[in-house]
């Protein structure tokens, strides 16, 4: 697909879903509307803000970023996420009503807990620990499940070393959360931003070598937040963008990245 492509998607569904970069000016984004626009691609780090978006029920629109197809580098979005990665937010109406923008999905989440009072427990105690779960999974869950799927599904060696790691660290990530979840509903007690941005890392828990029934708790609240109606729009959402392809053109763009890319001068 590429950008040309998106362009296609004008007008799908509820008028929500715009294509990507339009209307942007320039110099960090869709500042001319109070809107909150996702930069977006179906990805376990794209879902979750969309997750966080449709149960608060705030009216967002989405400008898709092909990760596939290098629109992570077009300056319009690098100006948002300097980092090239999806997701980033921009919010239209920030702090002190002025335009907005920000990447990493764990500080979007606790941005858009604060701005909505949602998903985020007030009283210290409980809204520490559910800082907690969700730095676990910025620096545990996320990065480790990304690199057994890294490792066991798109290197182009099999590495049985690096496969064996991260498939080794996966099953201890899941066996820390189906301790927590023992006698909890959910990961804090009740929904969070941290359920929100674990859950969508767990979906494709049989790519990553996980036997589900080996974590019955795991199981229950997959199951639980699944059904979800905010989760079920977010993913029936997300196909309109397509599938996050990994063909060789993508994997071209995504593993071969370097310093020199990252600062612009290739
Ligand atoms: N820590 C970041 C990770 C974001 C991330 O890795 N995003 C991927 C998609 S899941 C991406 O945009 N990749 C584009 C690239 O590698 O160039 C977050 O949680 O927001």
């Amino acid at each position: 697909m590429t950008r040309g492509d998106s362009r296609s998607l004008t007008g799908v569904r509820d008028g929500v879903w715009i294509p990507a970069f339009a209307g942007m000016t320039g110099g960090g984004g869709e500042y001319n509307s109070p809107m909150i626009t996702l930069h977006y691609w179906p990805t376990p780090n794209g879902h979750k803000v969309a997750i966080f978006l449709e149960e608060a029920g705030l009216p967002y629109r989405v400008a898709p970023v092909n990760i596939g197809r290098g629109e992570q580098f077009a300056p319009e979005f690098l100006a948002v996420s300097p980092n090239n990665r999806i997701p980033a937010i921009t919010d239209g109406e920030g702090p002190g009503g002025a335009p907005f923008s920000l990447f990493e999905s764990g500080a979007i989440l606790f941005y858009l807990a604060e701005k909505t009072g949602r998903f985020l427990p007030q009283t210290p105690r409980e809204k520490h620990e559910t800082m907690q779960w969700l730095m676990w999974q910025m620096g545990g869950l996320g990065p480790m499940l990304g690199q057994n799927h890294h490792f066991g599904q798109y290197a182009p060696e099999k590495i049985p070393y690096a496969i064996a790691r991260y498939e080794k660290e996966t099953m201890r990530l899941y066996s820390v959360l189906e301790k927590q979840l023992r006698g909890r509903e959910y990961i804090c007690g009740e929904y969070t931003i941290a359920d929100i941005a674990c859950y969508p890392w767990t979906v494709p828990h049989e790519k990553q070598g996980i036997v589900i029934s080996d974590y019955p708790e795991v199981a229950r609240w997959i199951k639980t937040i699944a059904e979800r109606p905010a989760v079920v729009r977010a993913y029936e959402k997300a196909k309109l963008c397509g599938e996050a392809k990994m063909d060789d053109e993508a994997k071209k763009v995504l593993f071969g990245q370097t310093g020199e890319i990252a600062r612009g001068e290739k």
